[in-house]
């Protein structure tokens, strides 16, 4: 069966032009037909239950915390540098090279250092990390990543004094990235962090998922996840990070400043300029589900952000 995408998904993109904001619309007519089809089924669905943070091990609602499938995280992608289409990324990233791979760790640091992701992966401990992902455009997964905090490879080149923001960058390939032929955009892809939220535990750089290594279209061979923020501040195949002084601008920032800030923590009280934050589908389930102030990490994040006006930090 083909993968449901819900009529209430705006994609990021869908204002960039008519083209594809047609597609949108045949996407949406054709997804309402499925969905019939479907009747009460839970596609995708597997039996995993999993405790969340705020839950001390104690499982909570199955249906609001079961791991999204395999199936699922693989095959409905957001990777623009392969396509604005998510169930074609997997086809289209399958043949990326991701090793060997190496990522530069610089800027304002006292040891710079551009390291093999193998030898990566072989000096930290790979953890389990089980979060909900949230993607701004209304649709949200639960994913078991492998991987290790980033704090561990920030304090391997010891960040001087003046670093107060991590700027992340994307690989630059057009040769095996057709996305990136898309002139509308500029690449490569960038994100950022404030310092403190990078050190923040929860901020983590996966190099698996479901205990395997990374496919191309979930961000091979390593990707930034951060899961109080919406979904595209979780940088994919990472090969820059830089300590830097001034606030980095996103690759979102850059193409829609009124719709994509740097913040971005997730808030189901401020809407997106063009669509409510109040709920979210979540892939493999049917009907909807309250979208969770910072995602549900509040009790982890919410202190990074006292004081600040949480309406402003869109
Ligand atoms: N380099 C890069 N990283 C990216 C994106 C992208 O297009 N390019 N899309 C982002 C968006 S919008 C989302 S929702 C998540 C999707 O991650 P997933 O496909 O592994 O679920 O990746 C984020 N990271
Ligand atoms: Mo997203």
């Amino acid at each position: 069966m083909k993968k449901i995408a819900s009529s209430e998904i705006t994609p990021e993109g869908e204002y960039l032009s008519r083209r594809r904001f047609i597609k949108g619309g045949l996407t949406v007519a054709g997804s309402a037909a499925l969905l019939a089809a479907c009747g009460g089924s839970l596609p995708g669905a597997t039996a995993t239950v999993i405790p969340t943070p705020e839950s001390n091990g104690t499982l909570l609602d199955e249906l609001t915390y079961r791991a999204t499938s395999f199936e699922d995280i693989t095959t409905f992608n957001n990777f623009y540098e392969f396509s604005t289409d998510k169930e074609a990324v997997a086809r289209l990233s399958k043949n990326f090279v991701t090793s060997p791979w190496q990522v530069t760790v610089g800027g304002l640091v006292n040891k710079p250092g551009t390291y093999d992701i193998e030898d990566i992966r072989k000096k930290f401990d790979q953890e389990e990390r089980i979060y909900r992902m949230r993607c701004v455009e209304g649709w949200s997964m639960v994913i078991p990543w492998m991987g290790f905090p980033l704090r561990k490879l920030l304090d391997l080149v010891e960040p001087n004094s003046s670093a107060k923001y991590v700027r992340f960058e994307s690989i630059l390939d057009t040769t095996q990235m057709p996305g990136q032929k898309d002139g509308f955009f500029e690449w490569p892809y960038v994100e950022g962090l404030r310092l403190d939220e990078a050190y923040n535990d929860l901020a983590t750089l996966a190099t698996g998922l479901y205990g395997k290594p990374l496919l191309p279209q979930n961000g091979a061979p390593v990707r930034l996840v951060v899961p109080w923020k919406y979904g595209f501040k979780s940088i994919k195949s990472i090969v820059k990070i830089d300590l830097v002084e001034e606030q980095p601008v996103s690759f979102w920032t850059k193409s829609a400043p009124n719709e994509y800030g740097f913040y971005s923590n997730v808030n189901p009280k401020v809407s997106h300029p063009r669509w409510s934050q109040a709920s979210e589908r979540r892939i493999g389930q049917m009907g909807r589900l309250d979208t969770l102030m910072f995602n549900g990490y509040e009790a982890q994040v919410g202190k990074l952000y006292e004081g600040m006006d949480l309406k402003e930090n869109y």
